[in-house]
C-alpha cells in the first residue's frame, strides 16, 4: 500500500481514538479476498454456539496465533481450531501490513496483532450489541476491514443502554478503535439483501486484535 494513497483516504472520526478510513483497503481488496479463501479452505467458516445456546447468525473463522471461539462453556481464544485440532492458519503478510498501516494512520504506531477473526454475513445476518472483552490487552486498537456487501455499524458507549450512532460501512472501508474507545459497545444491523460477486453475495469483515 502506498503512503500517497493512505494520505488521501477520507477519514470520519467516531471518537477521540476511533475513526473510519474510507476505502483504505481498496488497493489490496482482491489480495485479501484470495487470502480469505485460502484460510477458509484450511479452517472452514462455521456458526458458533453462544454460552446461552444460541447459534450465531454470523459465520466465523480465524487466522493468527489465537482464534476466537465460543461454545456452551464460554468465549475464549484458542491456539488451535477446535474443529480440526490444528493451529489456526498464520496471519498472511498482506493482513499484517494493512493492519499496521491502518493503525499507524489512526495514531497507533507499532501495531502488531496476534489474532484475526474473519466474520461472514449472509444477507439478513446481524451481530447484536456487545463489547470485545476476551483480549488481555484492552487498550491496543482493533482494526476492522469491511469487504463485499455494505452494512450499518452501530457504535455505542461504555454502557449497553447508551445511545448508538449508525455508521455505514462499504467494501474497502477500514475502522480503527483503540485507547478510550476500545471498550465501547458495538454491533451490526441486519445486512440488507444484495449481490456481490466478489464475495459470493456476503459481507466479510476482518477484525485484527492484540490478544496477548
Ligand atoms: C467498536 N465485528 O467481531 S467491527 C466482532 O463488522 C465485531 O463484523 C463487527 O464486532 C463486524 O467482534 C464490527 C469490529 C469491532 C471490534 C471492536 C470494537 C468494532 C469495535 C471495539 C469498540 C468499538
Ligand atoms: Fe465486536
Amino acid at each position: 500500500m502506498s503512503d500517497l494513497f493512505a494520505g488521501l483516504a477520507q477519514r470520519t472520526p467516531l471518537g477521540a481514538q476511533a475513526c473510519v478510513l474510507h476505502g483504505f483497503a481498496l488497493p489490496v481488496a482482491e489480495e485479501l479476498l484470495a487470502a480469505i479463501k485460502a484460510i477458509a479452505a484450511a479452517a472452514p467458516f462455521r456458526h458458533l454456539v453462544t454460552p446461552g445456546g444460541h447459534v450465531m447468525q454470523v459465520a466465523m473463522t480465524n487466522c493468527g496465533t489465537f482464534g476466537w471461539c465460543s461454545d456452551r462453556r464460554g468465549y475464549r481464544y484458542e491456539r488451535c481450531d477446535p474443529a480440526s485440532g490444528q493451529p489456526w492458519p498464520p496471519l498472511p503478510e498482506a493482513f499484517l501490513q494493512l493492519a499496521r498501516e491502518a493503525a499507524a494512520e489512526a495514531g497507533f504506531a507499532g501495531y502488531v496483532p496476534d489474532a484475526c477473526l474473519v466474520n461472514r454475513y449472509a444477507p439478513g445476518a446481524r451481530l447484536s450489541l456487545h463489547q470485545d472483552r476476551d483480549e488481555d490487552d484492552r487498550v491496543a486498537p482493533i482494526v476492522s476491514v469491511s469487504l463485499g456487501l455494505p452494512a450499518t455499524f452501530l457504535f455505542g458507549g461504555h454502557v449497553r443502554g447508551d445511545r448508538t450512532v449508525r455508521v455505514p460501512l462499504a467494501h474497502g472501508d477500514v475502522v480503527v478503535w483503540g485507547g478510550v474507545d476500545r471498550m465501547r459497545f458495538h454491533g451490526v444491523l441486519p445486512v440488507p439483501p444484495g449481490r456481490d460477486p466478489r464475495t459470493g453475495g456476503a459481507r466479510l469483515n476482518l477484525t485484527f486484535r492484540k490478544v496477548r
